[in-house]
């Protein structure tokens, strides 16, 4: 695959600019300027693919994907839009997938099968989040220290976060901190993970609770799950999930659903 890189089991110069190049500064500071290959030995490196869930967001994808840094692709999934989203994403060079069957979820799932790169961020499209900020959340999974990053949404102004979904959220990051003892504070939807990982993983759901089940199942294989902040700025255009009433009542009962089987699957395994 174009730009692929080797990585040979000394360090290697092209992994090193590869890292430079994805990481930027970050790693430049976390390494005290020292680029070294030391997670990744003797596999091939790749750019990272963000799958994009799109419906609707033709107001939003142009900022979206001019914010892409260099050696990140897009693969924006068009669900349905009645806009102009679909030409707006090919027109800007992204690989854009048609998915007929509605759901956050199968938007999700289907921008992950379509994607080939060792490693896969999800973002909105919605410009509520900047992917210039990827590089941040990709940086653990480069050095190795995670095996599933999540962005923690930080509302840059109360227009980005209706107040109903930020308690919600709360609540169910204090019941998955209970139930995982993981750290979350956050099940925020811009994250990164391996491709092959998350398919292995083999998460079923299609709308809202698709990013719980992948975090309850990463939790359960013991994945190094780690949170690092990200700006939440208010979305553009109409949300299409939390600011709707038929949105929430969704995400609600989906996510309920999860949570009953995971503490049932829980209770068992403490049982046995
Ligand atoms: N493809 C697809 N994308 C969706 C669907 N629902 C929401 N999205 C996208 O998923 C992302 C999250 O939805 P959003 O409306 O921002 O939810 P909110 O953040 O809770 O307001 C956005 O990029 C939407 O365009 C859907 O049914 N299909
Ligand atoms: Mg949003």
């Amino acid at each position: 695959m174009a730009g692929n890189i080797k990585c040979s089991g000394k360090r290697s110069r092209h992994a090193a600019e590869l890292r430079a190049r994805l990481c930027g500064d970050i790693l430049g500071q976390a390494n005290n300027g020292k680029l070294a290959c030391s997670s990744r030995i003797g596999r091939v490196l790749d750019v990272i693919d963000v799958v994009f869930p799109c419906l609707d967001e033709a107001t939003a994808l142009p900022w979206v994907l001019d914010r892409l840094p260099a050696g990140y692709r897009a693969i924006v999934v068009d669900n349905g839009s009645r806009d102009a989203s679909a030409q707006i994403a090919a027109d800007r060079g992204a690989t854009v997938v048609t998915e007929p069957r509605r759901g956050f979820g199968s938007a999700a799932h289907a921008g992950l099968a379509a994607a080939q790169a060792d490693w896969v961020a999800f973002c909105d499209c919605d410009a509520s989040m900047d992917p210039a900020q990827l590089p941040r959340l990709v940086e653990p999974m480069l050095v190795g220290t995670a095996e599933l990053v999540l962005g923690r949404r930080k509302p840059t102004s109360w227009r980005s976060w209706p107040l109903h979904a930020r308690l919600a959220n709360k609540v169910l990051a204090w019941r998955l901190r209970q139930l995982t003892g993981v750290s979350v504070h956050d099940l925020g939807p811009m994250r990164v993970a391996s491709r092959q990982a998350l398919l292995d993983l083999d998460v079923r759901d299609r709308r809202s609770g698709y990013p719980l089940e992948m975090f309850l199942k990463a939790a359960r294989a013991g994945w190094r799950i780690a949170e690092l902040p990200i700006d939440y700025t208010p979305r553009s255009g109409a949300s299409k999930v939390t600011g709707t009433l038929k949105g929430t009542w969704h995400a609600i009962a989906d996510m309920s659903a999860l949570l009953s089987d995971a503490r049932g699957a829980a209770v068992q395994s403490t049982v046995r």
